[in-house]
């Protein structure tokens, strides 16, 4: 991946909180499928909230053995907390890829505890560990535009090749139709010819429409056509799939601002979000890779995929805390429903208890 990243600045609208609020409105009765408690999940029976937490905590199973695993062996007949114990905690947790400079906050707010005479039961360590993890889980909005009544959310998606894109759109587009809402997916990523294929069978599958070119075509010219055509066909939300990594000597960061510009240009305040994807598996490579993709597009959220695939889901953790970009959903698997929108609180249970 080319590494020289032009930088722009974030569209003036991220910075002022200007946002139109007619557009902001309009949203929040749309899309429950976008929000954090996806597909009503408030209107679900505790039997199904049950089911769906289950999934989520089989999903992350591999993390929870892990961490919580090797917490309660550490942890097992200890009656106070050393200094030994809290080095080995340590190690647990960079174990988890939960990052260094998180896992050494969390040992210095443990160490003060200590100090402080707040804290001297190992078992109660681990709560105060939940808590705290918790709080870095909790991170606020990035401000975004949104679009004004009667046009679509249009929303770029970005990351390296293979972290689960296409999929993840494929997945989201299910969602929206589950909501009785029209997706449009744009075959930007047009670089490889299977790229586009695998977005069409996506679109087949779940029901929503594809604009795409020949295989080589300019990706914002694929862009630049599709937006007329989602605001005449009066589509709810945009998803555009791009390239994450190119064929040719081109910057990938700046062929992807291009396409950011020409969604401005066909639709302005578009696109309004620009939605990271990272394979929890790639470790804190993630961390990098969202440094360079957030200085050049500015993420507004992040999706964090294959978190099913690893131990190391700490990531989650260290992704929230360094980057302070929200994460929005996590892949759990690669089947239509294995999408979830993120949730600090669930996420926490699912771990630990
Ligand atoms: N286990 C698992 N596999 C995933 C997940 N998300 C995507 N994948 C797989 O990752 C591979 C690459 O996905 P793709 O969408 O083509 O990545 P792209 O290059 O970023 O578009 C595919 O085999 C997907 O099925 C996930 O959450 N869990
Ligand atoms: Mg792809």
């Amino acid at each position: 991946m080319d590494v020289s990243i032009p930088f722009v600045e974030r569209p003036a609208v991220l910075r002022s909180g200007a946002l139109p609020l007619d557009g902001r409105e309009c949203q929040r009765h749309m899309f429950k499928f976008l929000k954090k408690k996806d597909g009503g999940k408030n209107d679900e029976s505790p039997a199904q909230e049950q089911g769906v937490f289950q999934r989520l905590r089989q999903g992350l199973s591999k993390t929870r053995s892990t961490l919580t695993g090797r917490l309660d062996r550490l942890f097992l007949g200890k009656r106070e907390i050393t200094d030994d114990l809290l080095e080995e905690l340590e190690e647990v947790l960079f174990i988890s890829d939960i990052g260094v400079a998180t896992t050494q906050e969390l040992i210095n707010a443990a160490k003060e505890k200590v100090a402080r005479k707040e804290l001297n039961d190992p078992q109660k360590l681990k709560s105060v560990l939940r808590d705290h993890i918790l709080s870095f889980l909790q991170v606020p909005p990035v401000e975004h535009s949104f679009p004004a009544p009667g046009e679509p959310l249009v929303i770029l998606v970005i990351g390296v090749n293979g972290v689960g894109k296409t999929t993840t759109i494929g997945k989201v587009a299910h969602g929206l139709k589950s909501e009785g809402k029209k997706a449009m997916l744009v075959a930007a990523d047009t670089f490889r010819a299977a790229a586009v294929e695998q977005l069409v069978i996506w679109g087949e599958r779940v029901g929503a429409q594809v604009i795409r070119q020949a295989q080589g075509a300019d990706p914002s010219s694929v862009v630049f056509d599709a937006l007329p055509a989602a605001i005449s066909r009066k589509v709810d939300v945009v998803l555009i799939d791009t390239a994450g990594r190119l064929h040719t000597k081109k910057n990938l960061m700046e062929e992807l601002q291009k396409i950011h510009r020409v969604t401005g240009r066909r639709l302005p305040g578009a696109p309004h979000e620009v939605w990271l994807v990272l394979d929890a598996t790639t470790g804190q490579n993630a961390i990098s890779q969202a440094e360079m993709f957030d200085k050049a597009l500015g993420v507004t959220g992040i999706i964090l995929t294959k978190l099913d695939g690893t131990a190391k889901g700490g990531i989650v953790v260290g992704v929230s805390h360094q980057l302070g970009i929200p994460i929005r959903y996590i892949g759990i698997g690669e089947k239509v429903d294995d999408l979830r929108p993120f949730d600090a609180a669930d996420f926490v249970q699912a771990i630990f208890d």
